[in-house]
């Protein structure tokens, strides 16, 4: 595969410079936006197109050469390299081994996110803001948006004001029916017992709910904590006991609901579960991810279809990585609004509501500054 970069300060003209020189095969893997060095706009289109047949044996080398770039000022033989291209893949011949042409995929994205982060640097005008870049980029934020965050984080201001969504606030009296999930050991039932303990502390009537009822042992710790704070706890099987449970706690101002783990993996009980959680009618459904996870892993968990019933995402774990960046990524991924977040094992304390200034001081490593 041959990639190239196109750049022109216009995006139609930048993609008709990849149709003119690479021709009507070729695929666009990115486009990004950037300023020039007098302040105004610049295209960069990635595009790649299949090599030529015998470039098949060519050196591993040869193959993850850095992406040529061309700009505006610099057009190329379009006509001749197009027909060139045409034929050539209608010559490739058969799959090369499936790991072979992964491996070598994920050299290339690899090759072009460096090459977008230098651009996108370079972009930067500011010490200050070039600084913030690379220290996001540190934190796990994905370049394009420690692009987009660099300015405020440089001036210690809130991030992601506009990039981020940012869910609304729990208001406990109000009679939220909260239901927890995410995979298994993320921390659900942790924050269960710290919210409960936190909010049954100020006086506000708290209820738990359990579906994790398969699991050995599933329903203990909770159980636990409910009688250490003399509050109901009930486990719910069937979701014809859903009706029960609510009318006995419906003076409850602040139900939770913890499950049972899952993962895309291991998703066979979601059926079972997702039935118990829409008997429940809950207001909110927290989607968790433990930050201790492999960021690819969590962007897994994102495609679940299971998501898009989702209405906030919370991070836990957020003690246990040295790359707390990467919920900007996930959020940005899931297209959900921010809620909670925990950043230790203990109960009551660690853990806190994200705001764009929570994540400021989470990326400026600063944990234990969120606040409750
Ligand atoms: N360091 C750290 N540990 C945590 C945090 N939250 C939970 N833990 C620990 O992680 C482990 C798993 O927590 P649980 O609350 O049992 O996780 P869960 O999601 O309920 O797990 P399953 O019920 O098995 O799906 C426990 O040892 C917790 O003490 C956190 O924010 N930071
Ligand atoms: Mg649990």
């Amino acid at each position: 595969m041959r990639i190239k970069v196109f750049t022109s300060p216009q995006l139609h003209e930048a993609l008709a410079m990849v149709r003119q020189e690479l021709g009507p095969d070729a695929l666009i893997l990115d486009r990004q936006q950037s300023k020039s060095a007098d302040g105004g706009a610049l295209w960069h289109v990635h595009a790649a197109i299949e090599q030529p047949q015998e470039s098949v044996g060519e050196t591993e080398q040869h193959k993850t050469e850095a992406p040529k770039h061309t700009t505006a000022a610099s057009p190329t033989n379009a006509a001749a390299t197009a027909n060139a291209q045409r034929t050539d893949t209608h010559q490739q011949p058969d799959a090369a081994p499936h790991d072979a042409t992964l491996h070598r995929l994920e050299r290339i994205v690899e090759g072009l996110s460096n090459q977008q982060c230098s651009t996108l640097r370079q972009a930067l005008t500011e010490r200050s803001e070039q600084e913030a870049f690379d220290h996001l980029l540190n934190m796990g934020v994905a370049g394009c948006h420690a692009f987009d965050m660099a300015g405020d984080f440089a001036n210690k201001q809130p991030l992601g004001k506009n990039t981020l969504l940012w869910a609304s606030r729990i208001q406990p009296r109000d009679h939220n029916i909260l239901l927890f999930n995410g995979p298994s050991g993320c921390g659900k039932t942790t924050l269960i017992a710290k919210l409960a303990a936190h909010y049954s502390l100020k006086g506000i009537r708290v209820a738990l709910v359990s579906t994790d009822t398969e699991k050995m042992g599933g329903l203990e710790s909770l159980k636990s904590y409910a009688a250490t704070l003399g509050i109901p706890f009930h486990p719910l099987r069937k979701s014809p006991d859903a009706e029960k449970i609510l009318a006995q706690e419906k003076s409850a101002q602040l139900m939770l609901i913890d499950t049972e783990g899952w993962s895309p993996n291991r998703d066979a009980n979601l059926k079972r579960q997702f039935a118990l959680w829409n008997a429940m009618h809950c207001t909110r459904r927290l989607l968790m991810l433990p930050a201790s996870m492999d960021e690819e892993d969590g962007m897994q968990q994102l495609n679940h279809r299971i998501v898009a019933t989702m209405s906030d995402i919370v991070f836990s774990k957020l003690d246990e990585t040295a790359r707390p960046g990467k919920i900007v990524n996930w959020g940005i991924a899931a297209s959900l609004p921010l809620s909670y977040c925990s950043f230790g094992p203990e109960v009551p304390e660690q853990m806190g509501w994200l705001t764009p200034q929570a994540l400021f001081t989470l990326l400026a490593k600063d944990v234990r500054s969120v606040s409750a």
